[in-house]
């Protein structure tokens, strides 16, 4: 294609310079450092609080096996769809444990293990993947918002919702959990705009777990990191192996804490890895191969940890069996709940949607009311 010019463009065109644009803060304390933070296998861990470390561990043993017992719900029909986190349960844990509890949580669909962690009913936090209805949750009991399926959506409410906390003077932070692959979003960029201009109290992380379905981060993004991404809105972004519970714990305290004083937002990139495939319905293998995932499987959440604590003479055979046991009693639960039939209305399909119903919705309430009318009196005459 040739760009037509226009007459006498280009070469007559002589401006004088515009005076010198400078920045009006100084990036330099806003860039992530280079390398992920890490505290696991290094020097700092020496300094990591033991009990600390054990909380993570123990919460870290019952999410992964949230994780499989769910998985396996689906297979037996009693769960229509799971997205697991295997793999990520150091971000997941993390982000439940450094929140106090009149602080918000926004999790996205991936993140039912933070929802869990933070005190929300195991069977609760699957009503909307069982296909139930709605949240299946109250999202003020525990201050945690619905698990959000639209990609980012959540990202603007937490803005919202802590930026007008502020404003009443009230002490929440909201701490909002987005995928790599939903930082493409507008509603991404959008949100931490609006969290930098209000230096509103909230801490986005970003789990990066490397892909978003079969989309590898190479694709979605030409960024130098995700944290990166930070610095163009004026807040600081951090990024941290997102497979090591004790540094993903503190870089979220300190963002939260920094919130919490008025210190304004903060972009934290975990880097991860998602080892299941993006839900029972993929195939993972269509788009990468087992030695990647192996790769990944040796820098597993958990055994980091056990490796540190067992180092530290933190961890016996008897606390590694007490932590195992506290999970295997946790899934027994939610088998036997999950394999009871839920009583459900169909008709509340429909309450809860708008406060004010709209004439499309209404309709398809009737529609609805008229066909279970017809059921319900088909098989009383059958009968
Ligand atoms: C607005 C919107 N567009 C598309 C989708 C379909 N979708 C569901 S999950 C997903 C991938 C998201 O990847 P990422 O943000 O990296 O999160 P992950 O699944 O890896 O946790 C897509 C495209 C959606 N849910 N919402
Ligand atoms: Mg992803």
């Amino acid at each position: 294609m040739t760009v037509q010019e226009l007459p006498g463009a280009a070469a007559d065109y002589r401006p004088t310079p515009p005076p010198a644009w400078q920045p009006r803060t100084d990036p330099a304390p806003l860039l992530p450092d280079p390398e992920p933070l890490r505290v696991l296998g290094t020097d700092a861990a020496a300094s990591a609080d033991s009990g600390l470390l054990l909380r993570l561990y123990a919460q870290l043993v019952r999410g992964r096996r949230y994780n499989t017992q769910a998985t396996a719900l689906t297979k037996q029909g009693r769960l229509a769809v799971y997205p697991s986190s295997t793999g990520q349960e150091a971000c997941e844990i993390a982000a439940a444990m450094v929140l106090e509890e009149h602080d918000w949580l926004f999790p996205s669909y991936r993140d039912t293990l933070a929802a869990v962690a933070r005190g929300l009913d195991p069977v609760e936090a699957l009503t909307l993947l069982r296909g139930d209805w709605h949240t299946g949750y109250d999202p003020r009991e525990h201050r945690i918002a619905p698990l959000c399926t639209p990609l980012a959506t959540q990202l603007p409410h937490a803005v919202g919702l802590a930026h007008a906390a502020r404003l009443r003077g009230d002490d929440v932070v909201a701490l909002a959990m987005v995928g790599d692959g939903g930082t493409s979003e507008g509603d991404f960029h959008e949100a931490l705009n609006f969290a930098a201009v209000w230096q509103a109290p909230v801490v986005f992380l970003v789990q990066n777990n490397g892909f978003a379905i079969s989309v590898p981060l190479a694709k979605q993004t030409a960024a130098p990191s995700l944290a990166h991404k930070a610095v163009g809105y004026g807040m600081p972004g951090r990024l941290v192996d997102g497979n090591d519970a004790a540094a993903v714990h503190q870089v979220l305290g300190e963002a939260v804490e920094r919130a919490r004083r008025g210190g304004g937002p903060t972009l934290v990139e975990a880097v991860t890895y998602r080892v299941d495939a993006h839900t029972n319905a993929d195939d993972a293998t269509r788009y990468r191969g087992e030695q990647e995932v192996e790769v990944w499987r040796a820098h597993d959440p958990i055994m980091l940890l056990e490796r540190e604590l067992t180092a530290r003479g933190l961890l016996d055979e008897e606390s590694r069996r007490t932590a195992t046991e506290e999970a295997e009693a946790m899934a027994a639960d939610l088998r036997e709940r999950m394999n009871a039939d839920p009583v459900l209305d169909p008709m509340d399909l429909f309450a809860h949607v708008y406060t004010e119903q709209t004439g499309q919705l209404r309709e398809q309430a009737a529609q609805l009311r008229a066909e279970l009318d017809a059921a319900a009196e088909a098989e009383g005459e059958a009968r």
